[in-house]
């Protein structure tokens, strides 16, 4: 079986793409941007994109991810706009912000969504909660992961190997949810 998914984003796609090895299941990207909607819902974006994706490729399983970084002390921002915030200020632009802010709590949220090849439209959803540290720490994965050290754990999620990542993190536990759905 084969499924495409549709990021322009390759840390994305490297962490799915293993994930579903484990089911015997092949992951090739598709690159073609999809409308995503403004919207303080991940599942009603996802649910827009693959309504979109599943008219423009007929008879094709697509898949797509949306995600972001909620930050407590700054009322969940950046949030839905999280890449438009690492794109303008990166994960250096976050610390400032938090200069002098001692709370720290944060999650990633991450909404994956599926579109079977008759059109029949899937969603499901993952969370992590954790901390913003002081410094960014790590070079694996990508975005804020230099900056986000999940609870329970003493390493950021850029100094862990894509596996235990996968194992915690939002993407993970949303994709292995579609997973399941799927096979
Ligand atoms: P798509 O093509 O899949 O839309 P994108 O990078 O634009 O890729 P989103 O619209 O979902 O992705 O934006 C989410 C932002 O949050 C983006 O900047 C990501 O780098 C960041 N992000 C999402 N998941 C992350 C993770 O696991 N670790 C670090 N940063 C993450």
């Amino acid at each position: 079986m084969k499924i495409l998914f549709a990021t322009g984003n390759p840390g994305k796609l490297k962490e799915v793409k293993r994930r579903f090895e484990r089911e015997g299941i092949e992951v090739e990207q598709l690159d073609a941007p999809y409308p995503e909607i403004q919207s303080d819902s991940l599942r009603e974006v996802v649910e827009h994109g693959l309504k979109w994706l599943g008219q423009q490729h007929p008879g094709k399983a697509i898949m797509i991810d949306d995600s972001g970084l909620f930050i407590d002390a700054l009322n969940g921002f950046p949030g839905v706009f999280s890449a438009y915030a690492l794109k303008s200020m990166g994960c250096a632009g976050i610390l400032k912000l938090l200069d002098g802010v001692e709370n720290r709590g944060a999650i990633f949220q991450c909404c994956a969504g599926f579109v079977d090849s008759g059109g029949k439209i899937r969603t499901a959803s993952g969370v992590v909660e954790g901390e913003i540290i002081y410094e960014e720490r790590g070079s694996e994965g990508f975005g804020y992961d230099p900056i986000f050290k999940p609870t329970g754990h003493d390493l950021t999620f850029a100094e862990m190997p894509l596996d235990e990542k996968n194992k915690i993190s939002h993407r993970g536990k949303a994709f292995s949810q579609l997973a399941s759905m799927i096979k």
